[in-house]
């Protein structure tokens, strides 16, 4: 079964302005299946443990305070190929690089602040998947 699922993460800002709704009809509309999804607010403990191999940047710091700073909106999508396509539509980590038609392309307004995570790897995508839905998922 191993790439048929990964984890993404709406953001505090996507969440604060409203994106939920329209961001997971994205990828419905692709025809990933909505496995899983919650509501949740991040600990600092798990923020430091999903950016580790941030450590260390300049930006660390700013990056755990930014995703602790509200709610995220997390899920668990099912398809083919999921992890590279949810990358794909997601869109370049920088808004200022992120084609039209990607997410962060269409809403993200800066990096620090670019509306949506997706796991880089399966191997990662099952790590995130039990990090922020429990060993059970
Ligand atoms: P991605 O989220 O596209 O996988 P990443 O793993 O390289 O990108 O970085 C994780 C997050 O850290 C990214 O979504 C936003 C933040 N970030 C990355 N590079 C940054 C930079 N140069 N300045 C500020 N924030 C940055
Ligand atoms: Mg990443």
């Amino acid at each position: 079964e191993n790439g048929k699922r990964t984890f993404v993460m709406i953001k505090p800002d996507g969440v604060e302005r409203g994106l939920v709704g329209e961001i997971v009809s994205r990828f419905e509309r692709r025809g990933f299946k909505l496995a899983e999804a919650r509501m949740m607010r991040i600990s600092r403990e798990t923020a430091e443990e999903h950016y580790a191999q941030h450590k260390g940047k300049p930006f660390f710091g700013e990056l755990v305070d930014y995703i602790t700073s509200g709610p995220v909106f997390a899920m668990i999508l099912e398809g083919e190929g999921a992890v590279q396509l949810a990358r794909a539509m997601i869109g370049a980590t920088n808004p200022a690089n992120a084609a039209p038609g990607t997410i962060r392309g269409d809403y993200a307004r800066s990096v620090e602040a670019n509306v949506i995570h997706g796991s880089d790897s399966d191997e990662s995508a099952e790590r995130e998947i039990r990090r922020f839905f429990g060993p059970q998922a």
